[in-house]
């Protein structure tokens, strides 16, 4: 049994699930899981068996400027790694996790435990490769013992944006799909359009909004938004001053959703950048199609035509034709939908993801560490 350090985010957001998720069913499978975390992450139950957590506290001092974080986590992981006897921290998101648990190591030397770093998305294509960060980014994968990314896309774009040549692992990320599972839905009821997210510029929130508009134009339709972030203030003032206020609801962030998708008929995507898109996988396992921009590894998620339909980004017409016609023609939407969740079960379900990072776990632990 492995003794695991878990370092995610603990907001709303694809990585935090999927971290979580990969604690708990290693905890289910008798290993012996630490959240090292500056909060529990959102999803994370307070009585699971073989797992524990550990906040990360950040003490405020006047002479210090703001970002203490990162030192505070390393410090973290130092003395949770020596108390519990960890083999191996597993990070989730190279920034700044994966540079936290570069320092823990430099303190522990001989003693420390093995570094696995997840690469997620935006620690890659947008904050990451930013000047201010890309050294210290590029080091901190490169000292990591183990790499591993969701998606082809993301393992390329680390190698083009960071020059890196060492091995990414792929494993893409996962969904329990006895949780995200269809339910039948009255047919002739006003067809539902969903999007989750967490309402950063990313996201295109106004796609959102425009493609929902153009599809009511066309014929009824509701709109539900879940999530919240910083675009949210600015859409809800947009959509009331457009008049669409009746048919949108903003339902902020929710830790069950999984009725709303099942009572969707479609899912809206229209990100900029997405490395994988995990909330479009929740939709697929609810069998609901999805309208997504063919943008990064959402190709490898969404396949164009068999459960899906990807547009160019910023296509708000196409986007908007091809949600009306899969809400509109019933035998598409059935063929949409059978696919989606037999392509879910099928090619991401849970178990075997993350028996992929047990294996991972083990061929880094007997490997000799990657260190400089
Ligand atoms: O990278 C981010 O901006 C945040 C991150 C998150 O925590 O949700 O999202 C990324 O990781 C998710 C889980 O692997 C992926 O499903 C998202 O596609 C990815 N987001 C982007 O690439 C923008």
């Amino acid at each position: 049994m492995i003794a695991i350090g878990i370092t995610c985010y603990h907001t709303f957001g694809g990585s935090g699930i999927i971290a979580t998720e990969i604690g708990l069913e290693l905890a289910r499978r008798g290993h012996r899981v630490h959240f090292i975390c500056a909060e529990p992450p959102a999803r994370l139950p307070d009585d699971a068996e073989n797992v524990s957590f550990h906040e990360v506290t950040i003490r405020d001092y006047p002479l210090l400027l703001e970002g203490q974080y990162p030192l505070a986590l390393a410090s973290r992981m130092v003395e949770v790694a020596e108390k519990e006897k960890l083999d191996l921290w597993h990070v989730h998101y190279a920034l700044p996790h994966a540079t936290s648990a570069y320092l823990a190591r430099q303190i522990l030397g001989a003693r420390s435990p093995r570094v696995v770093t997840t690469l997620h998305g935006t620690d890659i294509t947008l904050v990451g490769n930013d000047p201010s960060y890309l050294p210290i980014t590029r080091l901190s994968i490169e000292q990591s013992d183990g790499v591993t990314a969701p998606s082809q896309y993301l393992a390329r774009a680390t190698v083009e944006n960071f020059g890196i040549t060492r091995p990414i692992e792929v494993i893409p990320n996962f969904i329990d799909t006895e949780r995200f599972q269809p339910a039948p839905h009255g047919e002739g009821a006003v067809p539902l359009l969903v999007h989750s997210s967490n309402f950063r510029p990313l996201k295109r929130l106004d796609d959102v909004v425009e493609v929902f508009a153009r599809v009511r134009a066309r014929g009824p339709a509701r709109l539900a938004l879940i999530g919240d972030g910083p675009e949210r203030p600015r859409l809800e003032a947009q959509v009331k001053a457009r008049g669409l206020d009746a048919d949108i609801t903003f339902l902020g962030e929710q830790l069950d959703f999984v009725a709303t998708l099942q009572a969707a008929d479609l899912f809206l995507l229209p990100s900029e950048t997405e490395s994988f898109g995990l909330s479009a996988l929740e939709a697929l396992s609810c069998g609901v199609p999805v309208v997504a921009s063919r943008v990064g590894g959402v190709p490898e998620v969404v396949r164009e035509g068999e459960d899906g339909f990807l547009l160019p980004v910023g296509d708000v017409e196409a986007m908007a034709a091809a949600a009306r016609r899969i809400v509109d023609d019933q035998a598409l939407h059935r063929r949409l939908s059978a696919a989606a969740r037999a392509g879910a079960v099928g090619r991401f379900s849970r178990a075997p993801m993350v028996t992929r990072y047990e294996k991972f776990y083990e061929s880094v632990l007997r490997s000799s560490p990657s260190r400089s």
